[in-house]
């Protein structure tokens, strides 16, 4: 092999590895923020990550909790929760009402390989950390919640004022 080739090798090896250690971490990936695509809910709407007034650090633990679990935040504020499993199992932490965490829930018990990646959840592996960018436009209080089977039931549910 001339030292070229073995150059352009070594870079084709670097670039497979990084681009399959990307599709393993799909879910981690950065979400790419489209003003046009952001849909208003009950609970808020996707933040842009340019705009963010308010960084909150949640853990998620295997004893089925996130700490904190309970945050204020003022309305119109939008938040970056950095979001670290500190587990050995996945957690996820997803947004919404107490409604639509509980509908939701009930539908992961039915559907446990369910994918979802939408803007208002952060799936994270073990040892890693996720974020979800979110305006809170509404005020009220709302939830997050791990919905990987059996985590929600025992507990892992969180709060958030928006005041
Ligand atoms: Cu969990």
């Amino acid at each position: 092999m001339t030292k070229l080739n073995a150059l352009t090798f070594a870079a084709f090896s670097l670039g497979f590895g990084t681009a399959f250690a990307h599709g393993d971490e799909e879910h981690a990936a950065p979400r790419t923020f489209d003003a046009r695509k952001v849909e208003p809910t009950d609970f808020g709407q996707e933040g842009n990550p340019k705009k963010v007034t308010k960084t909150i650090k949640v853990d998620m633990t295997d004893t089925m909790r996130f700490t904190p679990s309970d945050v204020t935040v003022k309305r119109g504020e939008t938040v970056k929760f950095v979001v670290h499993n500190d587990g050995k199992v996945l957690h996820e932490m997803v947004l919404g009402t107490k409604e639509a965490i509980a509908e939701h829930a009930e539908l992961m018990k039915r559907l446990p390989e369910m994918g979802h990646a939408d803007a208002n959840m952060a799936h994270v592996k073990p040892g890693k950390s996720g974020e979800i960018v979110w305006q809170f436009t509404k005020s009220g209080e709302f939830n997050f919640a791990c919905l990987q089977p059996g985590h929600f039931e025992a507990g892992m549910v969180g709060k958030v004022v928006v005041k």
